[in-house]
């Protein structure tokens, strides 16, 4: 009995993994290992003899058993902290260097445009991107058979079989949300409404889903006076220059009246803009005043209030402050291109610090 225990706890103390432990437990204390043999031996025994071997072999199994557990939970914690020396990490040590995401671009001109218009006293107005006809188009002066829905290329909604009523559309422009605005609060008002606008188009210069800011100032006296003086400011603040230089052109939308395109002095060079000198010109937006019947629409009276009106493109706008050349990269999802152009994520735009800054 001694020499077996002395066999087996030695050889349980000088196991070196867990499979080796196995073995010897299989060849003490498994089924047919030497222990459990002897203790089937006990039948054959006088009573005597079995009184005094039975409560040995009991205790050599069970102290078997436990040095056997023993030895096990001490090779998994060796094994533990082997894997320990290795897989450890420094908590304290500062993140890693490249930032998660960028802020696209359309997504940075959209907050300059937002944070240089509420230094002006401009509040945001958002609305639906799926219009009905009459906020896309009627109340902004465009009736049905007008050649402007022609033009407009607009994606229409389907309608259930048998319904008759126009259909919706993706709207064309920002302009119903203000109809929505002029609607909901009256005047005076000054909003402006950034969003995705749809048209079907698509080539080198168009995307049939592209971004614009409008602008409305409703007020008891207001003039194209007022819209140039906004205007200057807004090509001065989002440009980050002093001095400006805009020309007025004549021009024709259905919802202003008298309706203006505007172009800002510039020059190329080496394909790299500079705005307020030079000899060339840039349009980049059209304005106007409110046409009465757009105020009509709106619930305002035009006899009391007037108002401008302006509409840009954030995308256009984007290409030309950053120098993105290609249209298209806007909406290709190239982490590459958005690592290149897109801008830190915890720089809010404002204009303390300069807007792009
Ligand atoms: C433009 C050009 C001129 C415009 C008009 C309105 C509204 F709803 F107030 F009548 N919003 N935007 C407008 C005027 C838009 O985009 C080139």
């Amino acid at each position: 009995m001694d020499d077996l225990k002395a066999k087996y706890l030695g050889q349980i103390a000088d196991a070196a993994d867990e499979n080796a432990l196995e073995d010897i437990r299989v060849s003490a204390v498994g089924k047919k290992g030497e222990i459990s043999l002897k203790m089937r031996e006990l039948g054959k025994m006088t009573p005597e003899e079995r009184q005094v071997a039975g409560p040995a072999l009991n205790a050599l199994k069970d102290e078997v058993n436990s040095a056997l557990a023993a030895k096990k939970a001490g090779l998994a914690d060796a094994a533990l902290n082997e894997r320990l020396k290795t897989e450890w990490l420094d908590v304290t040590l500062p993140g890693r260097g490249r930032p998660a995401g960028t802020i696209h671009p359309i997504s940075q001109v959209s907050q300059e445009v937002q944070a240089l218009f509420a230094d002006l006293g401009f509040s945001v107005a958002e609305g639906p991107q799926v219009e009905d006809d009459w906020h896309n188009f009627d109340a902004l002066n465009i009736p049905a058979h007008h050649p402007a829905r022609g033009e407009m290329d607009t994606f229409y909604m389907h309608r259930a079989e048998g319904d008759n009523r126009p259909p919706h559309v993706l709207r064309t422009h920002t302009s119903p949300v203000q109809i929505r605005s002029m609607l909901d609060h009256g005047a005076p008002l000054r909003i402006i409404c950034p969003g995705r606008v749809y048209r079907a188009d698509y080539d080198q210069t168009h995307t049939p889903m592209f971004h614009q800011v409008e602008g409305l100032a409703i007020d008891k006296d207001i003039s194209m006076a007022n819209l140039k003086w906004v205007l200057e400011e807004f090509v001065k603040a989002f440009f980050e220059v002093d001095d400006v230089e805009l020309r007025f052109r004549a021009s024709h939308f259905p919802f202003t009246e008298p309706s203006a395109e505007v172009d800002i002095r510039c020059s190329w060079d080496n394909g790299q803009l500079k705005v307020g000198e030079g000899d060339d010109w840039l349009e980049i937006l059209g304005s106007g005043m409110v046409h009465p019947k757009v105020l009509e629409a709106g619930g305002i009276d035009p006899a009391d209030w007037q108002g401008f009106a302006f509409g840009v493109g954030i995308d256009r706008i984007a290409m030309l402050k950053y120098g993105i050349p290609d249209l298209r990269a806007f909406f290709d999802s190239d982490l590459r291109w958005l690592r290149n152009y897109g801008f830190a994520s915890l720089d809010q735009p404002n204009l303390a610090s300069g807007l792009s800054r």
